[in-house]
């Protein structure tokens, strides 16, 4: 069976660009390909967290997981802190990558300039622990949003670095990127990508916000000047609208023009806030529901971390091997 690897941090609650670029994507592989889906915790803390809240985030996340429709039995779902094979791949990967090629890295860039206070090195080497974790289950390929490929090209690079001296230990990665959804903008400056720690609420839909909050939110999306409901380079706001709009509601791009014809930015907003609030309801009562499960999720979590690091290993005790670190006796 071929293998899939994808995470998400616990910094924060989800947002719509999450939902629609990764999670709502994942759900249609568990029958295809083995699937492990992690709360990549250890990522999270390359920025200062609270620990009581980092914790109760990456539950949260853990759950909402469930709750968006991965199946736990067919999908292995766990937090990254659970597995330290993470850790140990992520060392040795570190020694077969170059400075320079994470200097590179837009992500780095953008997050040293937020946090100048706090330039850790866990931030510049993030890409490298993102390696091993797809490297580690020997996936094929890995459902992420557009903002990833350039950690994705990373990986491939590091992996074909590391099989040219040693053989052929890791599957190389393809990014496995939908065409719609895969950059979901800010509802307050559309150039920018709808994103976590955005200080502006306005900006993202939370996956938990509720009917009145969502609607309220699309009603103050910042739109372009002009009054038609067009897809174009030039009418940023609008366009998320219309991309957001169209798979909340199933429909195409150019179906989601036509119904909107003629018909006003106002009108419209409301149409893409109801849609959206349809789609995340049945979500949101999961997730309620499953929060007040604490067995249940108990046993997700420890099952399936046992699952996780028995595929981790055997790719770590290989890589071990060849490198050349002595065999355990
Ligand atoms: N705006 C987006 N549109 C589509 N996909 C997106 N993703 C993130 N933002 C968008 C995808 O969501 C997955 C999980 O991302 P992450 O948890 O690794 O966090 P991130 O990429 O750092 O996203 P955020 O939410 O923007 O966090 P901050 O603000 O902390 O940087 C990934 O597959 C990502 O591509």
């Amino acid at each position: 069976k071929k293998s899939l690897f994808s995470g998400m941090q616990a910094t924060g609650t989800l947002h719509l660009g999450n939902y629609l670029g990764a999670l709502k994507n994942w759900l249609e592989f568990e029958d295809e390909y083995e699937c492990f889906y992690c709360v990549v915790d250890m990522h999270s803390i390359t920025v200062r967290q609270d620990p009581a809240e980092l914790r109760k985030k990456a539950r949260n996340l853990l759950t909402l997981y469930i709750a968006a429709g991965l199946d736990p039995v067919k999908n292995c779902l766990y937090y990254q802190s659970h597995v330290s094979a993470h850790a140990e791949l992520a060392w040795i990967l570190n020694c077969f990558t170059y400075m320079g090629e994470l200097n590179r890295m837009t992500q780095y860039k953008d997050k040293a300039a937020k946090h100048a206070q706090n330039i850790n090195a866990g931030l510049f080497t993030y890409p490298v622990l993102m390696a091993a974790d797809i490297l580690l289950f020997q996936s094929d390929i890995v459902p992420v949003g557009e903002d990833q490929k350039q950690h994705l090209e990373l990986t491939r690079d590091i992996a074909e670095r590391f099989n040219k001296i040693y053989g052929d230990v890791f599957t190389i990665p393809e990014p496995y990127i939908k065409k719609t959804g895969a950059r979901i903008m800010s509802l307050q400056e559309p150039t920018k990508k709808m994103s976590k720690s955005d200080e502006n609420p306005n900006a993202s839909i939370f996956l938990l916000d509720d009917t009145d909050t969502i609607i309220r939110k699309f009603k103050r999306a910042v739109t372009d000047s002009g009054n038609e409901i067009r897809y174009s380079e030039d009418k940023p706001g609008i366009s998320n609208l219309i991309e957001i709009y169209s798979i909340a509601a199933g429909k195409s791009i150019e179906e989601t023009e036509k119904e909107f014809e003629g018909k006003g930015y106002g009108e419209f907003k409301l149409a893409v806030g109801e849609a959206v609030a349809q789609m995340l309801k049945p979500i949101q009562e999961r997730f309620a529901e499953l929060s007040k499960d604490k067995e249940y999720i108990d046993s997700i979590i420890k099952n399936n971390a046992e699952k996780a690091e028995y595929f981790a290993n055997k790719t770590l005790r290989k890589v071990q091997k060849k490198i050349g670190f002595p065999e355990r006796i």
